[in-house]
């Protein structure tokens, strides 16, 4: 905490100064992820600033995702979340990503149900107005660290009932024999918007990457299109390429 005292800077709020800091004292290992930070009032006989001004850059921070507060125990630096390599050559799912990984994924459900298709699902999935889709939106997390918000959409034929799906869509599909043995993959840039960032708990308009998969059986039938978000900051895609003839 040595290192925590305001720095220098005429004419910059002193929490702004504050929390530079605070970043600064990150940045260079003084303090780590997982270390908890002292408390306010500690900060504030330090540094010789108001509580009102270290609340505010503490709370700075943990808007921005580099401090998290857990109830009745304080302010902690954030963990840091290893990035997560994902092949590209392999049609797998999130379940069977993560537990390849050592680690057990999680979903938190956003939504489950049965609905009339939108006109973007009635073209994918090759579906008319009359029939319905059932979707599956999830937040998925690995060790309790949000990596992904998945919204999945299959032909209700294909899942009448999504209250099947507890833990791995694909484990149900195997057991119906609709796994699917190949998929489209398009991968893009985005921005968080703030209610993906807050699921994900990362800033509003952090780095992210928009992945729509089309999945298909044997038969060439799509059975899935899923629109996902993962973090920008824990993926990397990683495809081997061989030479062109
Ligand atoms: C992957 C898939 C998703 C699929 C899910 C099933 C992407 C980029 N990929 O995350 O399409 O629905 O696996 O996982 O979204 P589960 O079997 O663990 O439910």
């Amino acid at each position: 905490l040595a290192g925590l005292r305001a720095g220098e800077g005429q004419g910059t709020p002193l929490y702004l100064r504050l929390r530079r800091s605070i970043e600064d004292a990150l940045s260079h290992g003084v303090i780590r992820p997982g270390d908890a930070l002292p408390s306010e009032r500690e900060i504030a006989a330090r540094t010789e600033m108001s509580r009102v001004t270290v609340r505010k850059a503490v709370q700075d921070l943990v808007a921005s995702g580099l401090l998290i507060q857990r109830h009745g125990s304080g302010t902690f630096v954030a963990p840091r979340v290893d990035r997560v390599e994902q092949s590209l050559s392999r049609l797998t799912s999130f379940t069977q990503d993560m537990a390849r990984r050592g680690m057990t994924a999680h979903s938190e459900w956003i939504d489950r149900g049965i609905y009339p298709p939108s006109p973007d699902e009635m073209m994918v999935l090759g579906l008319s107005s009359r029939e319905l889709v059932a979707r599956l939106s999830r937040l998925r997390l690995a060790n309790d660290t949000p990596l992904a918000i998945e919204r999945a959409t299959l032909s209700s034929d294909v899942l009448p009932d999504p209250g099947t799906v507890t833990s791995s869509l694909y484990t149900v599909l195997q057991r119906t024999g609709k796994r699917p043995v190949r998929a489209v993959q398009r991968i893009s840039a985005t921005n968080l918007e703030e209610a993906d960032a807050a699921l994900l708990r990362v800033p509003a308009g952090a780095a992210g990457l928009s992945i729509e998969r089309i999945s298909y059986l044997a038969s060439g039938r799509v059975i899935e299109f899923t629109r996902s978000i993962y973090r920008g900051d824990t993926y990397d895609f990683v495809a081997e390429l061989r030479l062109a003839e």
